[in-house]
C-alpha cells in the first residue's frame, strides 16, 4: 500500500463513541466540526460512533447530524479519513458516499511532510494477549459474517450491537488488566512490518507518547474531549496536543 501523504496542519483524533441516538456528545462534536477552518485533513482513528450497525442507523436521531457535519467539512475542502474502530467496523461505502470521507478498515500508512512514515491504526489490533477478543474480532470481521450482518433486519442488528456491548462490559472487568492492554511487543512488530518509526492510535482512551525500546515512537490519543486528544501534524514533526472541545486545537511545535 502506498503511503497516504498527510500535509502539515492535519488533525488526528479518535474514540468519540458518539451515541447513534444523539445527545450532548453529538451536538458538541458537530459544533467542533463546523468551527474547523483551514484544516487540510482530519483523520479519525476509529470508534467515531459507539456502534454502527449499517445504513439504517440514519433512522436514529444522532446519526444524520454527524454525517452531515462531516459532509460540510468535506465540502469546505478538508479531506476526511476514518479508520474502523472495534465499535464501528461496519462503516462502508454508504458512509463514504454520504460524507465524502475515506474509510480505512485496517488503518493507514501516512507519509508525513518531512517524508517520514507513520502508521495510524485504531489500536485494538495491538491487544494481542486478549485472545478471546481477537477471536471474536476475526469472526465478526470476516467478509461472510459482515455480509450476513448487513442483511439482518435493523432491530436485530441493534439488539445484537447492544448484546455485544453488554458482553464486552461483563468480560472486560473479568480479564486481568495486562491481558486487555495494548502490547508493546505488538506495537514493535507492527511498526517493523510496516516500516514506520511512528505509530499513532487510540482505543485505550489514555494518552501516552513513548519511545518503544527497539521500536517506534508510540502515541496513544485520549478519547475525544480528553486532555490530549488531538495530534496536529507539523511541518517536520508531530506533537500531541489538546483539541479541547469548544476551543480550537493548539499547535505547540
Ligand atoms: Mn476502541
Amino acid at each position: 500500500m502506498d503511503p497516504l501523504a498527510i500535509p502539515a496542519g492535519t488533525l488526528v483524533i479518535g474514540d468519540l463513541h458518539l451515541a447513534p441516538t444523539g445527545g450532548a456528545g453529538v451536538d458538541a462534536f458537530v459544533e467542533w466540526l463546523d468551527r474547523l477552518s483551514d484544516v487540510p485533513q482530519l483523520v479519525i482513528v476509529g470508534d467515531l460512533f459507539d456502534a454502527w450497525v449499517g445504513h439504517e442507523q440514519v433512522r436514529l436521531a444522532g446519526t444524520i447530524p454527524v454525517l452531515d457535519a462531516l459532509k460540510r467539512l468535506s465540502w469546505r475542502g478538508t479531506r476526511v479519513d476514518v479508520l474502523h474502530g472495534n465499535r464501528d467496523f461496519l462503516l462502508d461505502g454508504f458512509f463514504e458516499a454520504w460524507t465524502g470521507a475515506h474509510v480505512w478498515p485496517e488503518g493507514l500508512v501516512a507519509a508525513l511532510p518531512d517524508g517520514a512514515r507513520a502508521l495510524v491504526v485504531h489500536g485494538d489490533e495491538l491487544c494481542t494477549e486478549d485472545r478471546s477478543y481477537q477471536r471474536l474480532k476475526f469472526v465478526l470481521r470476516a467478509r461472510v459474517t459482515k455480509g450476513a450482518l448487513r442483511r439482518l433486519p435493523f432491530f436485530v442488528k441493534r439488539r445484537l450491537a447492544a448484546g455485544l456491548r453488554a458482553a464486552s462490559r461483563r468480560a472486560v472487568p473479568a480479564k486481568p488488566a495486562p491481558r486487555k492492554a495494548m502490547q508493546e511487543n505488538a506495537c514493535r512488530a507492527l511498526a517493523a512490518e510496516r516500516e514506520v518509526a511512528l505509530l499513532v492510535c487510540g482505543h485505550a482512551h489514555r494518552f501516552q507518547d513513548v519511545q518503544v525500546e527497539g521500536g517506534p515512537r508510540w502515541i496513544v490519543l485520549d478519547a475525544f474531549g480528553g486532555e490530549r486528544d488531538c495530534v496536529v501534524v507539523g511541518a517536520s514533526d508531530v506533537g500531541a496536543h489538546c483539541s479541547r472541545l469548544g476551543s480550537s486545537p493548539l499547535r505547540l511545535l
